[in-house]
């Protein structure tokens, strides 16, 4: 599949950014005017109660999450001074459960020669023995050139590791006087190989060609580049935040990063600046080769697999040691203007941290939110063998439907009807907004309204409909999560966001949940294969106001087979 038809606008507004950044090529959009202008009060309307934000002001990637001596850290990129992008520092949190959190001083901020204009994304990787040490990018000059930088904590007895130092003795570690200064970034957690070297990667490009270039170090000071890097792609552009990281083939426990073997796969993730989106590839890892080669079970750019197919970028990965699992972090940016943001007095959220393994076929990604926010349950509604006719919209009562969590498996009781694909579809966002809810399809459109007012004036649906594909018998899945009705608000970007999913029908059933907090609707489709997360602002359906519906609009009748429903508590976060 070629580039997406959003491509070329993309690529314009791109190079708008180079612009007006400095000739920084960074994509976040400048407005120097509004950088450091802060409101007395926030706007507690479409806050969250339990995804992460600050109490005020910009957030954007997460950084350097990880689990220390059994507290959970998470810094991010945040403007202490205002609620669009600008004089970034390391916000900083810490949690013993993941959901709820403490807020504390900036871990780092721009304070040497080497980060005096930034200190910009990164990772953590511990040292066995020693304790965290972060890689994060230092920006040295205002011409936006970007360096590689550590820090490490002042105190490591302390048990939220408040400060951090930079020495100056190594300080900037990595800089590269053949590579272009303004498109080196976010370097990786690093990983120890059998030949004695860490490893890491930090993001680049050459031309419009992305790529991780990777670093070899014995002692995390003095890295050299490998002469090749680790991976590359033709027409991707600059690859923010890469992650590398093995799964197994053996369950879904997770890997620490060093782990190597004959049951382990690896993943490549990139944020490609140019659309905003993220992909990822399952592949083989040549360690002793310093290469990464992706298996043709999916598109490597694009067109490739995502994490998530909504607003769901800069996301970073960690080895939770606890509970040998890996979990997933990533940021969700607000969908409003920067008006309302600044108007708000904040913007940004980080996705509910998400446990990732491989899917047991080995093709993909499988995640699901973190099993600590099923702490902030509270009453539960069930809704059982609830029969779907075409047109059928069923509320689904009793329920604080702006702050809940869902889970349902639908049943049908066969795909007879299901619409033929016509292979022309390759584009999963096109066929959502060519469909959309209202349209009659065989085997659906089905699923929810969330965020509903009560005379269905907004609504967020999140849906399937099947289709059949000419060959085999097989079926096409695709999901849904549709913002353009979602406000009365026209000012908004309400984008429809879509996905396949790859999922066998044999038992003629499908899961979906989602997760509902006030501005986001974060959805996960058959048990997180395919997960989609939308930022919203509903004028009506907010607070006491909102509603959920289950519906069907396909001609095949549709069985709630089992719904849960709980109201969530708020998260603490101070
Ligand atoms: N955000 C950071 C960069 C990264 C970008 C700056 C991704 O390090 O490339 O805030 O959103």
């Amino acid at each position: 599949m070629g580039p997406p038809k959003c491509l070329n606008v993309f690529i314009a507004l791109c190079s708008l950014s180079m612009i007006c950044n400095n000739c920084v090529d960074a994509f976040h959009a400048i407005h120097p005017n509004l950088q450091s202008f802060s409101v007395h009060s926030v706007d507690t309307l479409h806050r969250t109660g339990f995804h992460f934000q600050p109490p005020r002001n910009w957030i954007n990637d997460p950084n350097a999450p990880m689990y220390y001596n059994g507290v959970y850290h998470l810094f991010y990129q945040y403007n202490p001074k205002g609620a669009v992008w600008g004089n970034i520092v390391w916000g900083h949190s810490v949690s013993k459960d993941l959901i709820n959190w403490k807020v504390l001083e900036p871990g780092l901020y721009p304070s040497k020669r080497f980060d005096k204009y930034g200190c910009w994304s990164g990772s953590a990787t511990i040292l066995p023995g020693k304790g965290p040490v972060i890689l994060y990018t230092g920006v040295v000059d205002k011409k936006g050139n970007e360096v590689q930088c550590y820090a490490i904590p002042e105190n490591i007895s302390d048990p939220f590791l408040r400060k951090w130092v930079k020495p100056d003795a190594f300080n900037p570690i990595v800089f590269d006087d053949d590579i272009n200064g303004s498109a080196f970034r976010d370097p990786t957690t690093a990983w120890w190989s059998k030949d004695g070297h860490w490893r890491m990667l930090v993001g680049g490009k050459v031309k419009n060609r992305g790529m991780a270039y990777l670093y070899r170090s014995k002692d995390f000071v003095n890295w050299v580049r490998a002469k090749h890097p680790i991976h590359s792609a033709p027409h991707t552009g600059m690859w923010e935040c890469p992650d590398f990281y093995p799964v197994s083939l053996r369950g879904r426990n997770g890997l620490d990063p060093s782990v190597f073997g004959n049951n382990v796969k690896h993943v490549m993730k990139n944020s490609l600046d140019m659309t905003r989106y993220e992909y990822y590839t399952v592949g083989t890892y040549l360690w002793n080769k310093d290469k990464y080669i992706p298996d043709n079970t999916s598109e490597d750019g694009w067109g490739g697999l995502r994490y998530d197919y909504g607003n769901f970028y800069a996301s970073k990965s960690f080895y939770d040691p606890s509970k040998n699992r890996r979990i997933l972090w990533a940021w969700a940016n607000e969908s409003d203007t920067k008006e309302d943001d600044v108007k708000k007095g904040w913007a940004g959220i980080q996705a509910i941290p998400r446990t990732v393994w491989l899917d047991s076929h080995g093709r993909q990604l499988v995640q699901w939110p973190v099993e600590e926010l099923n702490s902030l349950r509270g009453k539960e509604v069930n809704m059982r063998n609830q029969k779907l006719k075409k047109g059928d919209y069923v509320e689904v009562k009793g329920i604080t439907a702006a702050q809940a969590d869902v889970e349902v498996t639908f049943s049908f009781s066969s795909l007879d009807k299901a619409e033929a694909f016509d292979p022309k579809w390759v584009n999963a966002e096109d066929l959502c907004v060519q469909k959309g809810l209202k349209l009659e399809g065989g085997v659906g459109p089905f699923g929810f309204l969330t965020l509903a007012s009560e005379k269905l004036e907004e609504f967020t649906p999140v849906f399937f409909t099947i289709f059949k594909a000419s060959n085999n018998n097989k079926h096409v899945v695709l999901m849904c999560s549709d913002a353009r009705s979602s406000s009365l608000n026209s000012e908004l970007y309400k984008p429809s966001f879509g996905g396949f999913v790859d999922v066998n029908l044999v038992n003629k059933k499908i899961s979906l949940r989602s997760l509902i907090d006030h501005s986001v609707v974060e959805s996960f489709g058959a048990g997180g294969k395919t997960n989609i997360l939308s930022r919203v602002y509903p004028t009506l359906a907010v607070n006491n106001h909102a509603h959920f519906f289950v519906f069907n609009n396909g001609i095949e009748h549709i069985t709630v087979k089992n719904l849960k429903a709980w109201n969530m508590k708020s998260a603490i976060r101070d």
